[in-house]
Formats: C-alpha cells, structure tokens, sequence
C-alpha cells in the first residue's frame, strides 16, 4: 500500500521518536510487552477458571527430561527458589519469543495484504504454534486434548493468549515498509506515542501481577521460635514440638495449587474394588475420625534442611474405606490421584496398615489449600511424596503404578532415613565466653522412632549422650537437647547424629539427596567471643 517512502522532511524528522527511526525496536518491545500480557492472562486464565498453564507443564517436561544430576544440583543451589526461578525463567523466555516473533512480523509481513488481513495471519501462526507445537510439546497433545481441563479450556486458553498477542502486535507494528513519515506522518506519530503510552498500562499491571505471583511461590519453611512455651525444650532456634500450620513446609510441583470449595470436590474409590465408592465432602467430614500426630519430611530435603514438620492430623483409616470397597483378588497397589494430576501409589499392605490415614483436618483446622484441602494421604514411615494432597481418586490397581516423582527416577519406596538436626545455636552464632546455652535440635526416622541422640564437640572423637523430649507419637520426632557452658574461645563445630528405635546408627555416610534421600550427619558451627 504506502510503498513509497518519500525522505522525512525536516518537520518530521523533528518530531519522530527514538522508535521510529528504529522500527526493530519498536517491535521486539511491543513484541516482549504482548507477550507478557498474554503471558499473565494465561497465569489469570489458570488461577480463576482452570485454564491451562503452558508454563506448568512444560517445567513438568523439563523436570522429566533434564539429566538427574542437573535437576538435583538446581535443587540444591536454589533450594525453595528453585519454583520461583523456574517459573521467571520461563515467563522471561516467552516474553523473548514474543519480541523475537514480533520482529519477524514486521520485517516479513506480506506487504501488499491490508494491515487486518496480516493481522489475521499473525494470529493464524500464533496459535498454529501453540496449539500444534508447543501444546504437544507441553504433554497435552494435539490442540491440548489430552489437557486434563479438557480440550475447550486448553482451547480457550490457547486462543485467548494468541489472540492477545495478535491484538497488540498488529495494532502497534506496522508490516514491512508501511512508511512511518507518509504524509501525515506527524499525526501518525502523535497517536502512536498515544498509544505506546497507554501499552505500558497494561504491561505494567501484568508485569507486576507474574512478580507478585512468582514471589508468592518463595517459601522457606521458618523454624521460629516457640516464645512463652512452658516446654524445657523451648529456647532460641528451637522450633516447637507441633509446628503451626504456617510454618509447616510446602512442597508441590505447582505454580498453581488446586483449590476446591465444599461443592466441587468428590472422593471416588474404584479400581478393582467390589463396590465402587463416591464421597462428597460433606459424607467425608461425616465419617467417624480419629486424631493423631506425626511428622512429614520431604525426600529431597538436604542434611540440616528445613523440609519436615510435624501435625496433629484427623482424618480416618484407608484401611476401614478399602475394606467397605471390597478388594479384589489381583491388587498390588493403592495408587492417589490427585487434582493437580500428581499420582502416586503405595503397596496394598501398606494401605491395609492401621495407620495409614486420610486426612482432612491440621492443627485443628481444616486441611489448609497448601497442604492438600479437602483431604490428604498421611503414610507412616514413607517420605512425604508419598503423603498425596488434593486427592480425588484412590483406586486398587493390578501393576506397580509409578508416581510422579518416580517416573524421574526417586526412589520408589522411599522409607524415612534416620535424621538428625542442630537447631540451635544459629550456624555463625557468636556465644559469649563465660556464658551457658543449650545446644539442640530435631531427630526423625519415620516409624521406627528415636531411641537416642548423641552430639560431638571435637568433630567426632567423643560423643555426648542428649536429653531427649517424649516422643509425641510413635510416628513423630524428638527433640532434643544438651547444655553447654562456653569456657573457651573460639570456633566450635557441633555435629549430631541419632539412632532409630531398632537400634541402627544413624549413617555418617554424605550422600546426595537423589535418588533416595540425604545422608551424613549435620554440622554446625558457633563462636565463642572473648568481650
Ligand atoms: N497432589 C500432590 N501431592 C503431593 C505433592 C504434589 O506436588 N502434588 N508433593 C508431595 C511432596 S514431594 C511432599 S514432600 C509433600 C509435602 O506436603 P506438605 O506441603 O503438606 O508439607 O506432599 C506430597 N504430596
Ligand atoms: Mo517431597
């Protein structure tokens, strides 16, 4: 159409703004900024009508596909930022597709066609791309068919962010060589201006809303302090007996978490089972419940690591819900399967155990979103992937169902190691010379409880027996403690190590947490201070 560039005469050039004497930047920014608000209309789309969330589940890819070794040294470098950083990482990345795609457009635009009909074509690649590419890609098939929200929402959602996209690229890049100087051009840059002005808007608000939400995914499990508890095992660095649903460590796979209210949330039981069961929430509150505490720790959580908590839980048996199901000859496991599309599975004997539990109920509060609302697996002596959130199917399968996590290679069975841990003093701590604290801290092994916990102070020539507190259950940790008196200055190493209710040392072996979880025994260091 407007072929023909006639030299901007000094009036216009005047006037022209830095983008346009430079319309590849003009585009990759308006590229980066269409695609950060498509982006953050995926995330709106994903939180508040079950959209998809193509960077969900292309993390889920990548956590599937990268070597262990890479995964494992991620998680250990990143630690709880690991989800935070991988969900920015990808936000980044499509916000440089967005630029780079945009550039494309306006260096390859069919230059003939009106500005509408290219428009047209924009959205025709983009969503070609996503639906036919990356969806695939992503896991989700074809179009996204195999989504687990359906094909209409994974369409929606599709649709919606490319034409998003579309929209803004087409209104604010012109294709190839439509003159920014015709005629008008003053004009022209006047609106342009205008409108780039009222883009940043926009790109502001959804940038901020993707920090905001990347942001909230940072957690680090606090061990604070217990305050005016009566116990004698309360004093700085100690966490509590019980931790407060707040402190609790999270772990899941999610950027988004499943939410369910009272209504929308039912419990099947089937598989090879009798009698096929469905609950509603309010017949699975119905159900006669027990209480009990236990402690939760996460297979990846490293030698000294924040990642386990403990509870008191209500809920009630598998055993009682399996058996009024009616198993089947041929059973080998009980697999969860969750809202999130997280499953995993435990042996048909562990699930006949007494004191494997759901459980609706934490603290006395109702199962909070975190940690699994309306009902979770609660497994004794199993790490916690095994302790499924969210679940909305238990069924009784014929063949060893591999779980999400072990589908990337964790261990399968994944009993609770021995652990121990120093709380207290802080790592770096500076004690007083002349002054007496308590040395303390957590010890765990599953089941099997702890029958003792020993502390060295020379690096592991002597070993001083601690105080242990009751255990609150067979299934929880022990604190433990051992008084100190700072007669010395000087660095002091402090390094644990427990033993389980069999009798077995805990492994001074140093072994990474992949596949089966840390070993070592933890270290810490103090100061003494002579002033
Ligand atoms: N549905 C579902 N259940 C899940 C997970 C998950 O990602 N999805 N993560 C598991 C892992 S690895 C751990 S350690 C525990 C953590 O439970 P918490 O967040 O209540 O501490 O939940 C387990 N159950
Ligand atoms: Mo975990």
């Amino acid at each position: 159409m407007h072929e023909h560039t006639p030299p901007p005469g000094p009036e216009a050039a005047q006037r022209e703004l830095p983008a346009a004497h430079s319309p590849r930047l003009l585009a990759a920014v308006v590229g980066a900024a269409a695609a950060a608000i498509a982006s953050a209309l995926m995330l709106w789309a994903a939180r508040s009508w079950a959209g998809i969330h193509l960077a969900q589940l292309i993390s889920e890819r990548l956590t599937a596909i990268v070597p262990l070794a890479v995964f494992e040294d991620v998680l250990l470098r990143l630690e709880s930022s690991a989800k935070p950083a991988t969900l920015a990482g990808l936000i980044v990345l499509q916000v440089l597709v967005g630029a780079l795609a945009a550039l494309l457009y306006s260096r390859f635009a069919p230059r003939s066609w009106p500005r509408a009909l290219n428009a047209l074509l924009l959205f025709a690649i983009s969503w070609a791309l996503l639906s036919l590419l990356v969806a695939p890609l992503s896991g989700i098939g074809l179009l996204g068919h195999d989504a687990s929200v359906g094909l209409t929402r994974a369409q929606a959602t599709l649709a919606l962010t490319a034409a998003a996209y579309t929209l803004i690229v087409a209104a604010f890049v012109p294709p190839p060589a439509v003159s920014a100087s015709a005629p008008n051009a003053s004009r022209r840059h006047l609106m342009k201006t205008a409108g780039l002005a009222a883009l940043a808007v926009p790109t502001v608000v959804s940038a901020g809303y993707m920090a905001r939400f990347v942001r909230s995914l940072q957690r680090t499990p606090a061990t604070r302090e217990t305050g005016f508890s009566a116990s004698p095992f309360s004093f700085p660095n100690m966490p509590p007996a019980i931790t407060p649903n707040r402190d609790f460590y999270v772990v899941s796979k999610n950027f988004i978490d499943p939410s369910f209210d009272e209504t929308s949330w039912t419990l099947e039981i089937g598989g090879l089972v009798d009698t096929p069961i469905t609950f509603t929430y309010e017949q699975m509150l119905a159900r006669p419940s027990v209480e009990f505490i236990s402690t939760l720790e996460c297979i990846s959580n490293p030698v000294g690591g924040p990642y386990i908590s403990t509870a008191r839980w209500r809920g009630f048996s598998l055993r009682d819900l399996l058996l009024e199901a009616g198993i089947q000859p041929g059973t080998v496991d009980i697999a969860f399967h969750a809202a999130d599309d997280y499953v995993d599975s435990i042996p048909l004997s562990e699930g006949l155990a007494e004191d494997t539990m759901l459980v609706h109920t934490m603290n006395d509060e109702p199962l909070p979103v975190l940690h699994g609302f309306p009902l979770r697996a609660i497994v004794p002596g199993i790490f916690g992937m095994k302790n499924v959130k969210w679940i909305t199917r238990i069924e009784a399968v014929g063949e060893d169902i591999l779980g999400y996590w072990q589908q990337r290679e964790w261990n399968d069975n994944a009993p609770v190691l021995t652990m121990s841990r120093v709380d207290a003093p802080r790592e770096g701590q500076r004690v007083p010379l002349g002054t007496r604290r308590q040395i303390g801290g957590v010890a765990f092994a599953g089941d099997r409880g702890i029958s003792k916990v020993e502390v060295s102070l020379d690096d592991g020539v002597s070993w001083q027996e601690c105080e242990l507190s009751e255990p609150l259950s067979s299934l929880t940790w022990r604190l433990w403690k051992v008084p100190y008196e700072a007669t010395e200055a000087g660095m002091v190493n402090v390094t644990v190590r427990a033993t389980d209710g069999t009798g077995a040392l805990q492994t001074s072996e140093e072994r990474d947490i992949l596949p089966s979880g840390a070993t070592g025994w933890h270290r810490r260091t103090f100061e003494v201070t002579a002033s």
